[in-house]
């Protein structure tokens, strides 16, 4: 069992178009653990931490103001290679390049509305969690179901 982890979150769009149960079924399905999870709002300054390596780019503001206009769903999801294998899992950040099977592939039209979000490195991922969840809001668990999904 890897302890690898990765910050998912679902966006505002997800929220609203009542997609949050077939995202995390995804992973679920998958095999991936879950170990954290809240609904939530944040502040346009959470956001804009959040993304901060976007901050040079034209989109930077509208997207800080709309992800932090709505409620989103925000998550910590541990397995053997879940950051890379997630990323997979949700496509291209552009839906239109994303292939059908993938989330954005299967639920969006939109770069602006891509419903998901995933950590691109597992170095991200550590500072994401570390944003957006307490070190006690965190569940280490062990599934019944682990020896069936790791030899
Ligand atoms: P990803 O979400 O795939 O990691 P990213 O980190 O490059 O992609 O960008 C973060 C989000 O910013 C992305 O999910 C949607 C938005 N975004 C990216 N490129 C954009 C663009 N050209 N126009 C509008 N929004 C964009
Ligand atoms: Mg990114």
């Amino acid at each position: 069992m890897s302890g690898e982890r990765t910050f998912l979150m679902l966006k505002p769009d997800a929220v609203q178009r009542g997609l949050i149960g077939e995202i995390i079924k995804r992973f679920e399905q998958k095999g991936f653990k879950l170990v954290a999870m809240k609904m939530t709002k944040e502040t346009e300054d959470h956001l804009k931490q959040h993304y901060i390596d976007l901050a040079g780019k034209g989109f930077y503001a509208g997207l800080v103001k709309y992800m932090s206009s709505h409620p989103v769903v925000a998550m910590v999801w541990q397995g053997k290679g879940v950051v890379k294998t997630a990323r997979k899992m949700m496509g291209e950040t552009n839906p239109a390049d994303s292939n059908p099977g993938t989330i954005r592939g299967d639920f969006c039209v939109e770069v602006g509305r891509n419903i998901i979000h995933g950590s691109d490195s597992v170095e991200s991922a550590n500072t994401e969690i570390k944003l957006w969840f307490k070190e006690s809001e965190i569940c280490d668990w062990t599934p019944s179901s682990e020896p069936y999904v790791y030899e």
